[in-house]
């Protein structure tokens, strides 16, 4: 038992209250509600944490400060330009930064349809988001359902601000996506008949979650890597990208990669670039925890920024509403959706309900923000922070004993280390920094609007609007990873060779930083995270 003292005694009410807490279902909210939490508690609607974009493409822009003050810094390069006329260290048709799901799908595609393909990236392969990601992908497979009700799910939940191809993509390749990774041997969980056993997320209309357990992007991450390195891909590790390289017509041709372990720079020709360098969850957007991977430092958005490529939403941030609140161990880590997907309730310090616990993420997070924060109705920790409880032993009730051991694994794991039996004990939570919604614009076949240059995965924006559903993230990794794969290879084999490299856009990205004084002396890309041990 870690809930000692007064957390102990509140647990009580918790307690108390279960019972009567099965098989009720709270009241949802109206939109009109829905739309006044928002307005009042999320962060996004607070206008102190922006500021405009003084450069680029978008300049005037709204961003995150902590995000205009990474694309407003200065090239690593800046004062010790490669010789790009000199044979480059790696020449491929396509080249792809990142090595995450995004990555790793759009490989496999790439050189299936017959082109050389190189993967550069910042850690080791795999080492990404994707690998943290737990509670499942959404694909409309089963029969009460269609592609046509995952798109209303995913335009309803986007807040009708989603590019409608991109939303329409991404929901007409899911059913395929599950069946390509089950057939490179990701195991889905299933019932005995063989059927998949799914569930919903938050603001789903139908049950379309599929799942490997809580280890949902682990098991689809080991899938890929698999097939990456079967295939004979090349892959090189701790080589972050820090500038694309374009060609004398101005589409990408490459990038310049920096050895993070010989602290050399090399460069890599290539015919066509794929930007897959995840999220930007380490930038710590108001000072929130985050739930997302060491690398996610935006790396990609401001090389391809410098480069040219337009952003959307890039203001748009989502909260995950159940990250780690304590023990502070556990402190902005994620708490799987598929924790209230299984019909955990969130709680006060009476251990009230005060949000339909399947509300959409930035809904539910405002509805805590509010609870701790106006109706001061949070569960006060010793670290000074306000949290509420997620009642998870209502799930054994509610499903039958051993549920959680079976469909939890990870999520039990991560609390009984720290003495918390989440069969018998609610996790106390609060919302956390976990996805950019928006990213670098594409079109369907993940094209930016730099010529040559693609984008996949969470760099990319404009497919989930302003807010993401639960699993619409894994899904979107590899239905965009695949058709940019696809589409850069068909592209690279009607080429030639790229000619006149150059790295111009930097001197051009530099005098609008001289002419408005905004770099202020930064250097970026930023690569890790402020706080990591050098
Ligand atoms: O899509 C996600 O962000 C996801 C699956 C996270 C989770 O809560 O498990």
């Amino acid at each position: 038992m870690a809930y000692t003292g007064n957390i102990g005694e509140l647990v009580k009410k918790v307690e108390e209250s279960r019972t009567s807490r099965v098989g009720v279902h709270y009241p949802r909210m109206t939109q009109e509600e829905r739309r006044d939490v928002l307005e009042k508690f999320h962060p996004d609607y607070n206008t102190d944490g922006f500021r405009n974009l003084k450069v680029g493409v978008n300049k005037g822009a709204r961003l995150p400060v902590e995000m205009a003050d990474v694309f407003e810094t200065w090239s690593r390069l800046r004062d010790r330009k490669p010789d790009l006329q000199a044979d480059p260290v790696y020449d491929v048709d396509v080249l792809i930064i990142g090595g995450g799901g995004a990555g790793a799908a759009a490989a496999l595609e790439a050189k299936a349809a017959g082109a050389s393909v190189l993967i550069a990236t910042k850690l080791r392969f795999g080492d990404a988001n994707t690998m943290m990601a737990q509670g499942g992908i959404q694909a409309a497979d089963k029969e009460n359902d269609t592609p046509a009700i995952h798109y209303l799910d995913v335009v309803g939940g986007g807040r009708f601000e989603n590019i409608p191809e991109l939303a329409r993509a991404l929901v007409m390749d899911a059913p395929l996506v599950i069946k390509w990774l089950e057939d490179m041997g990701t195991m889905f969980d299933k019932k005995e008949d063989g059927t998949m056993i799914t569930i919903h997320g938050g603001g789903t209309s139908r049950k379309r979650m599929h799942a490997a357990r809580d280890y949902t992007g682990a098991e689809i991450m080991r899938t890929l890597r698999d097939e990456v390195l079967n295939k004979g891909i090349t892959v090189v590790e701790f080589c972050a990208a820090v500038d694309l390289i374009l060609d004398q017509n101005g589409r990408a041709a490459g990038a310049v990669l920096f050895n993070l372990e010989t602290e050399q720079y090399l460069s890599a020709r290539a015919k066509t670039v794929i930007m897959a360098t995840g999220g930007s969850g380490r930038l710590h957007y108001r000072g929130f925890p985050t739930s997302n991977h060491y690398g996610a430092t935006a790396d990609g958005l401001v090389i391809g920024y410098r480069a040219g490529a337009k952003i959307i939403y890039a203001d748009s941030i989502q909260y995950h509403p159940t990250g780690g609140a304590y023990p502070p161990q556990l402190l902005g880590l994620l708490v799987t959706e598929k924790t209230r997907g299984l019909g955990a309730t969130p709680l006060n310090i009476k251990g009230e309900q005060f949000v339909y616990h399947l509300e959409t993420r930035d809904v539910a997070s405002s509805a805590i923000l509010k609870e701790c924060h106006e109706r001061k109705l949070g569960v006060p920790l010793p670290t000074g922070i306000s949290s509420v409880w997620l009642d998870s032993p209502i799930i054994e009730l509610t499903h039958g004993e051993g549920t959680i051991e079976r469909q939890l694994p990870a999520m039990m794991r991560q609390f009984q280390r720290f003495g918390v039996d989440i069969r018998t004990e609610p996790m106390l939570i609060y919302p956390t920094l976990h996805y950019q919604n928006g990213g670098l614009l594409i079109d369907e076949n993940g094209l930016s609007t730099v010529e040559n240059l693609y984008v996949a995965g969470e760099a990319a924006g404009g497919i989930h609007g302003t807010n993401r559903l639960m699993g619409n993230s894994l899904l979107d990794i590899i239905v965009f990873g695949r058709r940019a794969g696809r589409h850069a290879a068909f592209v690279s084999k009607e080429m030639s060779v790229p000619a006149g490299l150059n790295l111009d856009h930097l001197d051009a990205f530099h005098r609008e930083l001289e002419a408005t004084g905004a770099a202020d002396g930064r250097v970026g890309p930023m690569l890790l995270p402020h706080y990591t041990h050098r």
